[in-house]
């Protein structure tokens, strides 16, 4: 396989998820390893500190290891001035809305999703309860795009890869309920994402757990 940095990723992962999704949108080449939670594999351990997925080697030596610093990482080796414009337009004030969307959904709606998807593990409220929380940011995010298809206008941003992946697991600890739910927008944009080729046939394509450089996986497939 030819030199590239390494990409250590969780399938299910939200934070792998988006990651994968902007390389796969960049077209921005890694060797993929897919990570066991459970049984982390000693490559990844040996970089010491943290191990959380995802966590990217460049060839340089250089660690990445949050989801966001992936994403900004891809952006910087796209060969794509139109897509990175796209995705974090050159404007101040863009910018400064993109990180503002993000920062509540890393905080606030992440802490209430988590609850809410192992409402049995924090029994002080009901998963009704933690519903509701959640609903917060459901509620901002169908006021936003009740008025524009994406978070920051007529294309998806930074904002909208970097989310979607949180709503889809908040969307699965009860399927019929978000159907059924006011969320109509919400439920289209995260459809945008999920039924998509990109996303079914190359960021969630299922991979075999890494555990020598011969299992390391050319990432976007195409
Ligand atoms: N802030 C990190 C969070 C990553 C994270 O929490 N990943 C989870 C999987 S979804 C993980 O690796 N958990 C196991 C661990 O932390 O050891 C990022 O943005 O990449």
């Amino acid at each position: 396989m030819i030199v590239l940095p390494i990409l250590y990723s969780f399938r299910r992962c939200p934070y792998a998820i988006r990651a994968r999704y902007t390389l796969a949108f960049l077209n921005v080449s890694v060797r993929l390893r897919e990570v066991v939670l459970k049984s982390k594999p000693d490559a990844l351990l040996a970089l010491g500190g943290r191990s959380s997925v995802p966590q990217l080697m460049d060839c340089d030596g250089t660690r990445y290891p949050e989801s966001l610093d992936i994403m900004f990482w891809a952006l910087s080796k796209t060969k794509s001035n139109e897509l990175t414009q796209q995705l974090w337009p050159n404007c101040t004030q863009t910018k400064i809305k993109i990180q503002t969307w993000i920062r509540y959904n890393d905080s606030t709606f992440k802490y209430w999703l988590d609850r809410y998807k192992y409402a049995d593990r924090h029994p002080a409220h009901s998963e009704a309860y933690y519903r509701g929380k959640g609903e917060v940011f459901l509620k901002r995010l169908e006021a936003r795009l009740s008025k524009t298809p994406f978070l920051l206008g007529e294309a998806e941003s930074l904002a909208d890869i970097a989310i979607f992946p949180f709503i889809r697991q908040f969307a699965a600890v009860n399927q019929n309920w978000f159907d059924s739910s006011p969320y109509r927008q919400v439920r289209l944009w995260l459809r945008y994402f999920i039924d998509a080729a990109r996303f079914k046939s190359t960021v969630m394509v299922k991979h075999t757990a890494w555990r020598t450089e011969e299992d390391d996986v050319l990432f976007p497939t195409v």
